[in-house]
Formats: structure tokens, sequence, C-alpha cells
């Protein structure tokens, strides 16, 4: 008798079969890398339409890049922002103050200080310029690569330590992740490990702010990879919907933790181009370059504040070290492509303009990078006298039962007792 096959043929006349297409990222460890196909038009040269225009009139710009510091380290074109050399000198800063913060507290988690720490090395400009183009009291839903935008609001760093190290100083008591801040003062809304929940948070916030009448906007920032989430497409339909005063920046790194932005899509398009869709406005905007970053930003901020609704940005970058301190980024991406990156590092840019500017010199940023170094060293030895991971000073066991319900209900009392019965066992020496 003829077997019958497990999934039958459904072959039809000489159609071909089916192919589904996985996408591949170009470079594997190793390879060499070869970035001239890559389209990178020159600064200056894309239009600046009037904030108040019609979304349709953005939507070249969503597959162009907008660009403002050339080759030449000079602004140049529409976008430049005409900001002055003060300014300039304070967005460097912050941006040197968040690398150095970073280096540091990598090295805190490789030495036990702490269990995880996630870096923005790349990236710095998105955060930090954009900060400095929101106004203050604007709402910002982060995701835990805009800790630029914290240092640019001078959020005291002692108290991120303390975060980071889940001390006994620790203002969020333990229970996020390190480095999933929390600052209501500072309108920095906490990081969430669940991806993209931020986007629908933002438009909903924007749009309360809508209805009181209020004045502040609401911006959010998510990673490309997280551009796949239902949760970005719910969040583009509400704001476009109800015309909600929200700026929604896509970080475009390339890469979500190994997987390349291929697999979130962008094979097919730019995640600007995703605005079109919907008829939002969109920008795609080069993410190393401070000063453009700055102008699509405030672009955006001053049509959502004027009415005008809501604006899809992408920054298109490069994550220039692992995802986090759990990952190896050697084991599935060529070393090559964050070295031979064609669009450069942000601090660096922006260094040398200002030193074409004749406001800034080699000498002056080597002091500036020892001051910042110097910060971070005293806020974390400040936070260490508070705790470290494993040394015990952290809050009392007993607070992760608190703050939930007013009044602390009977079966968490003994849940807690138990917990704590149950410790004393395990760890006779214990004291809290
Ligand atoms: C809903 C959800 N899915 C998956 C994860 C696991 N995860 C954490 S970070 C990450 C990659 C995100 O990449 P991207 O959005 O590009 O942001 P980036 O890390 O590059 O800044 C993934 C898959 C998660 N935290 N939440
Ligand atoms: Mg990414």
């Amino acid at each position: 008798m003829a077997k019958v096959p497990k999934t039958p043929s459904r072959k039809r006349g000489n159609l071909p079969p089916l192919e589904l297409h996985v996408p591949e990222p170009k470079y594997r460890p190793g390879d060499a890398v070869d970035y001239s196909d890559l389209v990178i038009p020159p600064a200056g040269a894309q239009p600046r339409p009037d904030e108040t225009c019609a979304a349709e009139e953005t939507y070249p710009l969503c597959t162009d890049l907008v660009r403002v510091l050339g080759d030449d380290d000079k602004a140049v074109g529409p976008w430049d922002p005409r900001l002055d050399a003060e300014t300039l000198r304070r967005m460097l800063r912050a941006m040197a103050l968040t690398r150095a913060f970073d280096d540091r507290m990598y090295r805190a988690q490789r030495q036990g200080k702490t269990s995880f720490y996630m870096k923005c090395t790349g990236e710095e400009a998105i955060a930090i310029a954009a900060a400095f183009a929101l106004a203050d009291d604007d709402m910002v839903f982060p995701s835990y690569r805009q800790q630029g935008i914290l240092v640019a609001r001078n959020y005291p760093l002692v108290e991120m330590v303390n975060q980071i190290y889940s001390n006994r100083a620790d203002r969020l008591k333990g229970r996020q992740l390190p480095i999933m801040y929390s600052a209501k003062e500072y309108g920095f809304f906490s990081i969430s490990g669940n991806l993209t929940t931020q986007y629908p948070q933002a438009v909903g916030w924007a749009m309360a702010s809508a209805i009181k009448g209020d004045t502040r906007i609401a911006t959010s920032f998510i990673g490309e990879g997280s551009t796949a989430e239902g949760d970005f497409h719910a969040a583009m339909t509400f704001a476009t919907v109800y015309n909600a005063p929200v700026v929604l920046n896509v970080v475009n790194n390339q890469w979500a933790i190994s997987s390349f932005s291929g697999i979130a899509g962008a094979e097919r398009t730019t995640f600007a181009a995703r605005a079109i869709g919907y008829g939002m406005a969109g920008i795609r905007v080069d993410g190393n370059d401070a000063l453009a970053v700055f102008a699509a930003v405030r672009w955006a901020a001053d049509r959502a504040r004027a009415n005008k609704g809501p604006t899809l940005i992408e920054h298109f970058t490069y994550r220039a070290e692992g995802h986090s301190t759990s990952d190896d980024p050697s084991s599935y991406r060529s070393a090559q492509e964050s070295v031979e990156w064609p669009l450069g590092d942000p601090i660096a840019r922006l260094k040398r303009h200002l030193i074409a500017l004749g406001e800034w010199s080699e000498e002056q940023q080597a002091t500036m990078d020892r001051e910042v170094a110097e910060e971070v060293k005293a806020a974390s030895k400040e936070a260490e006298k508070n705790g470290i991971l494993g040394h015990g000073l952290h809050h009392p066991f007993k607070t992760m039962f608190e703050d939930v319900f007013e009044e602390l209900p009977w079966h968490l009392e003994e849940q807690a007792e138990q917990a704590i019965r149950e410790r004393r066992v395990k760890w006779p020496d214990w004291k809290e």
C-alpha cells in the first residue's frame, strides 16, 4: 500500500514552489565590511518645510537623511539650528558626561558592583540633543538607552548609581532592573523592560495633555527592533487619529540584540517611512549629528505645540557596543561594522565643529574629559557608601511587600512573615 505523505503536496501545474524570505545580515564575524552602497546625502541638501505643513510635505524626508554637519565640520543648510557656542559646549559636555558614566558603570558591572548595565555609546547625540530641543517639562517616555536625557536634565548622577546598585538609597527600592530609572520631577517616565509599552503610554499622555488644554507635549523613544511590536502600530493609529501632541522617535541603531534591522523590516523601506501609512509627518535624520537631531526634534516639538499633530523621527545610527553587559556582539556581527561606520562618532563630530568655529580646542576637550570622569567617579564613590550589589546595604527585605496597597492585607502580611522566617533559617546571621 502506498504511503500517505505527512504533508500532502499541493503542487499545481508548473507553478514554482513558494519560498519564504528570511532576512540575513550582510556581515557576520570576521567579514570585511563595505558601506559603499549606503546612500549618505550631503549635509545641507534636505529641504526644511514649515512646521505647520501638511504631513505629505515631509514624505520625501522619510527616505532622505537630514544632515547639518558636513564633512568639513561646518553646519550648513536650512536645518542648521544656529545654536550659540555656549549651548553647543553644554551639549558636548552632557554627551561626554554620559559616555564617562557609561564607561564607569560598565566597569562597575564587571567588578560585581551591579548585575547589569546598558551603554548608549555612539547614540549620545540622540537623547541629549533631543533633551536640549524639548522644554524641560515636556514628558519623556524613554527606552533604556536614553540615560542622556537624565544627564542633560541634570538629574543627580548619584541617584542614577544608587538605582544601578539597588542600594538602600535607591529611590525605586531595588524593584526595578538596574538602569530602569524613574524620575517624575524630571519628566522622565519609568523605563519598562517590556519593549514598546512606552509608545502608547506617550500618546495617551499627549492626548490627556490636549484634553486638559495644557501646553506640555510628550515624546517617546524606541529602538528599530521595537517597531515590530503591535504597540508601535496602536500608538501610531491613536496619535494620528487624535492629532496627539507627541514626538515619536525610533532609534535605528541597526541591531536588536543579535537581530539585525532587516528582521524588523529595514530591507523594505526606512523606519521613518512607517509614518506615511498613517498620514503622519515623518523625518529621517543622521543620528550621529547632534545639530540635525536637535533641529528635527525641535521642528516636531514646535509642530506638536502648534496643534499640528504627531511626528515620527527615525534617528539613523549604529550601536557601537554590545546590547548590554550580558551580550557579546563579536559572536554575531563583524567588528568592522562599528569601526567603518561612515557617519562617525557623535561626540567627535560636535567637538570638531566647535573647533572649526574657533570656539573649542583639543586641550579644552582633554580637560573636559578629565573633569567629567572625575564627576562620575565622585558620584559613584558617594553612591557606594549606600551599598553595592551583595553587600547587604539594600532596602529592608520586608519593603518588597509594601506600597501596593494602602494597608498591607492579611495574606501579604502572612507571606512577608513566612519569607522573613525562612530567610532567618537559611541565613542565621542575617540582620535587618
Ligand atoms: C516585548 C519584549 N520582547 C522582547 C524583549 C527582549 N528584548 C530586550 S531588548 C531587545 C532588543 C530591542 O532592540 P531595539 O528595539 O532595536 O532597541 P536597542 O536595544 O537596539 O536600543 C529585546 C528583543 C523584551 N524586553 N520585551
Ligand atoms: Mg536597535
